[in-house]
């Protein structure tokens, strides 16, 4: 028998509880009376599971279910599913890459922007009122002219990011775990060497055990005091405290984030620096590309109950042992 009930554990986008809702096996898990007893009751009936990060899917969480089949995770990043290990037990897990890829390359350029030129200090500085009574915005320190930008992780989002750089007249180079031959940028095997000679670092690195405070305070003393840090990727690949030393102690210049380590939650420390920009992880947030992307939780569910294969399986999935 195939395992055909979808377990949602918490609510996601409307069109993706509609589109799931349509199979007529879709259970929402925070609207049963005792989550507990249901998942007790029902576990070896629940073949996927449609999570959106917010809670853990890891080997404890999964192995309740016992002909677990998929895991559809709305986001490219599924650092909150633990993918080798469902990898391990035959357990599909799928992402939402492509779909949001120009979208978060669009977002960390404005989020540069912003950050080299302090357009949103510039406009604060206007709604207080201050241009009439003080005069002009004072001149910014920085500006993109002749600039480098170093790429931590030139994947797909990476490569759309590197591209619009170009076009903006940066200096493009990268680091990442491998140099990639068919990429004519310059490759720097160590993070640090990277963070050195560039005047901004730019990650868009995924979040997970491997990338963990990869950017620390080393890096950050590397890029110097004129150096600017920009996050797209995950919170979790820089270590905060460690950022917010380097901002207070202006080991760096500025940052840009729109994302963090503990979401919703944001250091105060940062949320009172003028010299941050703050995003609320916006990379992806249009109606346009957050559809796009609950459209392939719902088509990789629906290739699962049909007996095809995912349309997005990740790297870690074992594709066709199912
Ligand atoms: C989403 C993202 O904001 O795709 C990702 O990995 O970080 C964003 O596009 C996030 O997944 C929504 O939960």
């Amino acid at each position: 028998m195939t395992a055909n009930n979808i377990l949602m554990p918490r609510p996601m986008m409307l069109p993706i509880m509609d589109g799931l809702k349509a199979t007529g096996h879709l259970h929402f898990l925070w609207e049963k009376s005792d989550p507990e007893a249901f998942i007790r009751d029902n576990a070896s009936t629940i073949g996927a599971i449609a999570t959106g990060g917010h809670i853990k899917v890891d080997g404890a969480y999964m192995s309740q279910f016992p002909n677990l089949k998929i895991v559809a995770n709305f986001g490219v990043g599924y650092d909150t599913v633990d993918a080798k290990w469902a990898s391990r037990h035959g357990i599909i897990v799928t992402n939402t890459p492509d779909v949001l890829t120009e979208e978060v390359a669009d977002t960390a350029l404005g989020l540069l922007i912003m950050t080299m030129r302090e357009l949103p200090q510039s406009e604060r500085f206007l709604r207080a009122g201050n241009w009439a009574t003080k005069g002009p915005y004072p001149l910014t320190h920085n500006t993109l002219r002749g600039k480098t930008v170093g790429i931590l992780a030139l994947g797909r989002i990476g490569k759309a990011i590197a591209h619009r750089c170009e076009a903006f007249g940066l200096k493009v180079v990268y680091h990442g775990r491998n140099k990639q031959n068919d990429v004519k940028y310059p490759y720097y095997p160590t993070l640090v060497g990277m963070a050195k000679d560039v005047d901004i670092l730019l990650s868009v690195a995924p979040g997970g055990d491997s990338t963990y405070h990869t950017i620390n305070a080393e890096v950050l003393a590397a890029l110097g005091s004129k150096g600017v840090l920009i996050n797209i990727g995950r919170g979790s690949v820089v270590d905060e405290q460690a950022l917010i030393k380097a901002l207070e102690d202006k080991v760096i210049f500025s940052a840009g984030l729109d994302v963090f380590e503990d979401e919703p939650r944001v250091p105060t420390e940062l949320i009172a620096m003028e010299n941050v920009v703050l995003l609320p992880h916006v990379g992806s947030a249009s109606h346009h590309t957050r559809n796009l992307m609950g459209q392939l939780v719902v088509d990789n569910i629906l290739a699962y109950l049909g007996g095809k294969p995912p349309l997005t399986p990740v790297a870690e999935t074992p594709f066709g042992k199912w």
